[in-house]
């Protein structure tokens, strides 16, 4: 299977998280493209319309995109369970989707900062992306900690993942003050190998 992938992107780290979770990094090839919506450049236009990664080219069927749909999928493929059945399973998917939000705030927020003209800039665009990363700071601080330390599972990835691109792109100055709990949390999940075999780098 072809993953279109870049070593700066959370959400494709999200796949690759899960893929060495699983051991079985080695069944996805991975093609690294980069653009953005201003300038495609290589992104997987040709298999999907909206051209973002991760995008997973299956043996079968049309490609899969958005990391939720293909971290279903792999999670399905290679029977990791990582998306519970019983009521666990909707407060899984409530995280990954709080930590995705957090990702979709982060990335509005390097975008407007970076592609954007200066002169076109909106502060209170800009304000108002990091006010949601700062709202799903505390909500995780308060209201997760001990999903986060239950079994592993898509949730706890997806944190894992987004608060690693907090750190890489340093975009909310230092996250981890005024949130102990989450902090100690990440600092013992960044050690896991598939954390380790995936931090991003430029
Ligand atoms: N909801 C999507 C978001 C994917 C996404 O926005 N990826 C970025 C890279 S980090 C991208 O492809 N950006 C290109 C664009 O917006 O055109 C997911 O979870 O996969």
């Amino acid at each position: 299977m072809k993953l279109y992938d870049s070593k700066t992107s959370p959400y494709c780290r999200k796949v690759m998280i899960l893929a060495f979770e699983a051991g079985k990094a080695d069944q996805l090839d991975l093609d690294y493209v980069s653009g953005s919506a201003v300038a495609p450049n290589t992104m997987p236009i040709a298999v999907n319309p909206l051209g973002k990664i991760p995008c997973l080219v299956r043996p079968e069927g049309p490609a899969l995109y958005d990391s939720r749909v293909i971290c279903a999928y792999l999670d399905d493929l290679w029977g990791m369970g990582l998306y519970p059945t019983g009521g666990r399973r909707w407060d899984t998917l409530a995280l990954e989707a709080t930590a995705d939000g957090m990702l979709d705030a982060g990335l509005l927020w390097v975008y407007e900062s970076r592609l954007r003209d200066e002169n076109m800039r909106h502060q209170g665009w800009l304000d108002g992306q990091q006010a949601k990363i700062a709202r799903g700071l505390d909500a995780l601080e308060d209201r997760w900690m001990a999903h986060l330390h239950g079994p592993l599972d898509m949730g706890q990835i997806a944190v894992g993942a987004m608060l690693g691109y907090l750190d890489f792109r340093q975009q909310v100055g230092e996250w981890r003050d005024g949130h102990p709990s989450l902090a100690a949390w990440y600092s013992r999940f960044a050690e896991r190998p598939a954390m380790q075999k995936t931090v991003p780098v430029e």
